[in-house]
């Protein structure tokens, strides 16, 4: 087909593309408005700043925030530029592939569970339960392929049918019938998306998931498996390629060969590859906005002023005047409009590239019309400004080698050898003329694809071989190899247990409903395109929000009359569509901004949204929140949008974007934590040689303590090159060290022995003040990687290694003296307590006073 008539006789996503208001041309912002500039222009004053802020704030003082718009090859450039080029955690994208889900339709199940929002975590809970009452586990399989069981199991217990309709409002009847339908059904496909990941104990309720299907052994073959959805187009791409919260090749950063193995491929020192935690998540990022320590967020690919929860933040955020906003867009939006930059971007069909599906088939894009005036691909800008950075790899050749999609694809399945995400078996020529091939695919093993996952049931879970070590489900907290390693998986899927835990934000009596967002089949997200196809547009012009007929009837509105919807962040105003949906429950399209708003008033779901987050995903609970709703008069407008306000605050608070930043003189906090690290160090140090005169009734704990002595000092030493190096000017913190060893130590001189029980609180007192320690090296770990000083990182991990020596031996006595002290009652009183203990009864005590004793 040739490239016009393409363009013409294309349905809805392409009417879009040829819209007359593309963005053609970079632009700058000069005397408060965006103003046309050459595309070198742009990229100098966008260098200009880089460096600027890497100068003043270290690399961690610029964000990327992309979206699952780009392709697999342009992500590949960001991760390079991000993660080899600045070294910086700081990129992050909206946790989102490629199905049109949102369109399903419920009324054609045979069975439609509808628990209550932010209730998925109980009913799953109460299923799994069933499965196990009933015996519809498959024992052979779960023996031979899956661990946990049995911690699951318990879990479960008191997820009974009667409970789970308490919670979820789900009836036990039906509960009992869907586990019946997934107990006796000869396969299980099950699928999720944003009603789970989007909503209360996200990440635990997609691991839900997963058991459901390993529990029954239907995963690994026809008919079975698990589709854990992206939404994006190439959401699937920025993982793989390591834009999102992950490394490239679905590497673990908590393994240092996999960092090291992906150090050498990018040629780069180890040490400069950002490694102490998983990549910073967007909403991290504007807190570091708040904080003042990110002055540069570059946008690629996403429209945050309205697809972010809690609009009006974000809003005030990105309009600081310190801040520098760099965005990549096809379209102005209402992200362009307060940017101090703006990079006209190709889009697909008009740039080539891979993108990839949420069952692993790879597909290329080939170009197939020119960009409109001066847009250019997203690889072409990611690579130019690699290039006036001047990154390098170790032999000093350019980081990004290569300049075309091509190139950049072999780039990349170099990188995916032996990885999950295999691409070293694909080629763009293979790629060309077929409908899409599956990874893994590898030259040999491969050629063509692999169809089917763990069809031998041996999942990625080998200690060196997965891509993260897990997490506590409840606090997020990631686990350590060590924990990991001692769970053993070893090839087998691990079931993962939870119990629900209420969203933290129910309706209550100020905000009586609960409101959920999401989407309408006839949009697009933020509209960009689908608000400028006219068929789409005009099938869903406006945001309207959904009530039941019962709530219409009690507001005193009917269908089409406007509402104040309120929550405690932020208001809205809209019409009302009576419609089916649970009494006390409402929903709100998010796709409505202000773009091509017709009047003034505030409709954006987002102004109402939390932005609190599952702990593990990070992703915000857009579904999920309680608001107020009241009936208010349709003709006038009550509640303003603040889009405007934020434009004017963008051109006042940056009236030019070529000026010299905020010069104010800044203090860097880590001199102050190394010196109360020393401190605390130096304080352990005597406390050790102040216990030794008081302790020589107990010779083990006498000569362990001149150890841990001889432990303290030695790390002082091994501290000190770097004390010198970072020149530590002040004694913060000392008072904490001190404060703590004066409590914690405190007999007098008289008391020349202490009894059994006055050791084991010395030792305790001990083991409190060494977690002092231990907190400040914790935070001195990731501190000097941050730095990429190797041997400041050297120093503080045998820092916390001899630390650790001396918890592991207090601890060790601890446990070694408390059955024989505690358990066995003794004569002895002592210090402070004495008098008190000999005048009362013990008996009047009840228990409350803790009584020291001290041998008299
Ligand atoms: N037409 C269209 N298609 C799209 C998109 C689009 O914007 N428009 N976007 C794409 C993208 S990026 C994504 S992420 C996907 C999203 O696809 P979906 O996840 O299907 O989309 P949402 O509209 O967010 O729908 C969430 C669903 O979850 C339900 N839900 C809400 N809260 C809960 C809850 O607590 N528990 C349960 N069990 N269900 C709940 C809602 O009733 C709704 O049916 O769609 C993709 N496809
Ligand atoms: N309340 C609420 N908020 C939500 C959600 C919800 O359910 N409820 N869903 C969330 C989810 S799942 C998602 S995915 C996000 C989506 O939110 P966004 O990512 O903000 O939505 P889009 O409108 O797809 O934004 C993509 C932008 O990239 C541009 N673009 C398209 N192709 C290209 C390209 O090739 N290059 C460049 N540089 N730009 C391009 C488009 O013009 C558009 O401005 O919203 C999230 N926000
Ligand atoms: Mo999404």
């Amino acid at each position: 087909m040739s490239r016009v008539r393409l363009a013409e006789t294309a349905g809805p996503s392409w009417v879009s593309m040829r819209s007359e208001d593309r963005l053609k041309y970079p632009m700058i912002r000069k005397n408060g408005k965006l103003e046309r500039a050459s595309w070198d222009e742009a990229m100098s004053l966008i260098v200009k700043k880089a460096k600027e802020t890497r100068q003043k704030l270290t690399g961690h003082g610029i964000g990327f925030y992309t979206s699952g718009q780009l392709f697999l090859e342009e992500y590949y450039a960001l991760a390079l530029v991000g993660k080899a080029g600045l070294c910086t955690l700081h990129m992050s994208v909206f946790k989102l592939g490629a199905h049109d889900i949102a369109s399903v339709d419920t009324r054609k199940a045979t069975l439609h569970l509808a628990p209550k929002t932010g209730t998925n975590l109980a009913l799953l809970n109460g299923i799994q339960h069933l499965l196990f009452s009933n015996g519809w586990i498959n024992e052979e399989y779960v023996a031979e392929h899956v661990i946990n069981r049995d911690l699951l199991q318990e879990t479960l217990k008191m997820y009974t049918p009667a409970r789970t309709e308490q919670i979820t409002g789900v009836k036990a009847a039906d509960v009992e019938k869907a586990a019946r339908i997934i107990g006796e059904s000869p396969s299980l496909l099950s699928t999720c998306l944003q009603g789970v990941y989007q909503s209360n104990q996200a990440t635990a309720s997609a691991c839900a998931v997963n058991n459901i299907n390993l529990l029954r052994g239907h995963i690994g073959k026809p008919g079975s498996g698990i589709f854990q959805m992206n939404g994006q187009p190439t959401a699937q791409n920025n993982r793989e390629s390591g834009c999102d919260g992950e490394f490239p090749g679905f590497r673990n950063y908590s393994n240092p060969n996999h960092m090291q193995e992906l150090a050498d491929l990018w040629n780069i020192d180890y040490n400069n590859l950002p490694h102490w935690n998983q990549p910073t998540h967007v909403e991290n990022m504007l807190n570091y906005i708040a904080a003042g320590s990110m002055e540069m967020f570059w946008i690629s690919g996403t429209n945050p002023l309205v697809s972010l929860p809690n609009l009006q933040r974000v809003r005030e955020l990105l309009t600081k005047p310190e801040i520098f906003v760099v965005i990549q867009d096809l379209f102005p939006t209402e992200t362009t409009a307060i940017a101090d930059v703006v990079l006209p971007a190709a889009q697909w069909g008009e740039k080539t590239g891979c993108f990839t599906n949420v069952d692993r088939t790879v597909h290329l894009s080939h170009k197939a019309v020119e960009p409109p005036g001066e847009a250019r691909a997203d690889l072409d800008i990611f690579i130019d400004f690699s290039n006036r950075m001047g990154f390098q790899d170790k032999d000093g050749n350019p980081l990004i080698g290569w300049s075309t999609p091509e190139d950049g694809f072999n780039a990349f399945k170099q990188l995916t050898k032996g990885r999950p995400c295999d691409y070293s078996g694909l080629t763009y020529a293979k790629l060309t003329g077929g409908s899409g091939i599956q990874w893994p695919c590898t030259e040999k093993e491969w050629p063509n694809g692999k169809e089917r996952l763990f069809e031998d049931g041996v999942f990625f879970t080998d200690t060196e071989y997965c891509e993260s070590f897990g997490h506590d489900l409840e606090t997020g907290a990631p686990y350590t190899k060590a924990e990991y390693e001692a769970m053993n998986p070893n090839g087998k899927a691990i079931l993962k247990a939870c119990h629900y835990i209420p969203h933290t934000e129910m309706p209550n009596d100020e905000y009586p409903f609960a409101l959920s967002t999401g989407r309408l089949t006839r949009h697009f997200h933020t509209r960009t395109k689908t608000g400028r196809t006219k068929a789409l547009q005009d099938a869903a012009p406006e945001a309207k929000i959904t009530i039941s007929p019962q709530d219409a009837d009690e507001l005193g509105v009917r269908d089409g009359e406007e509402v104040i919807v309120e929550s405690c962040r932020g208001a809205v105003q809209l019409p009302v569509l009576v419609g089916e949906i649970a009494p006390k429950n409402a929903f709100i399209p998010f796709h409505y901004g202000y773009f091509d708003a017709k009047d003034d008033r505030a409709r954006a779901a987002n102004e109402l949204t939390t932005d609190a987050w599952d702990p593990v995903s990070k992703q915000p609970m857009f579904k999920g929140g309680a608001i107020r709703i009241r009936k208010c008069d349709s003709n006038t407008v009550e509640i303003h949008q603040h889009q405007t306000a934020a434009i004017r605050r963008a051109e006042a608070n940056k009236p030019s974007a070529t000026e010299v930043g905020d010069s104010t003189k800044r203090k860097r906090h880590i001199e102050l934590w190394l010196g109360a690290t020393e401190e605390s160090i130096e304080l352990l140090a005597k406390a050790c040689t102040d216990l030794i005169p008081k302790l020589t009734h107990d010779l083990e704990v006498l000569s362990g303590l001149r150890i841990l002595h001889r432990i303290a000092t030695g790390v002082l030493k091994q501290l000190q090159p770097c004390i010198d190096k970072y020149h530590i000017d002040s004694r913060y913190g000392r008072e904490v060290s001190v404060a703590l060893s004066g409590t914690l130590f405190p007999w007098h001189s008289d008391d020349a022995s202490i009894s059994a029980y006055g050791t084991l609180a010395t030792l305790q007192g001990l083991l409190i003040y060494l977690a002092n320690t231990e907190g400040h090296l914790a935070a001195l770990g990731p501190a000097s990687q941050a730095l990429w000083d190797a041997e400041f990182v050297e120093a503080v991990r045998k820092a916390s290694e001899g630390i650790g020596r001396c918890q592991a031996w207090v601890k060790h006595q601890i446990t070694a003296r408390a059955p024989q002290t505690l358990v066995v009652p003794s004569k002895a009183t002592w210090g402070r307590e004495r008098e008190k203990v000999e005048g009362d009864a013990r008996e009047d005590e009840k228990g409350e006073e803790s009584v020291y004793l001290l041998e008299k």
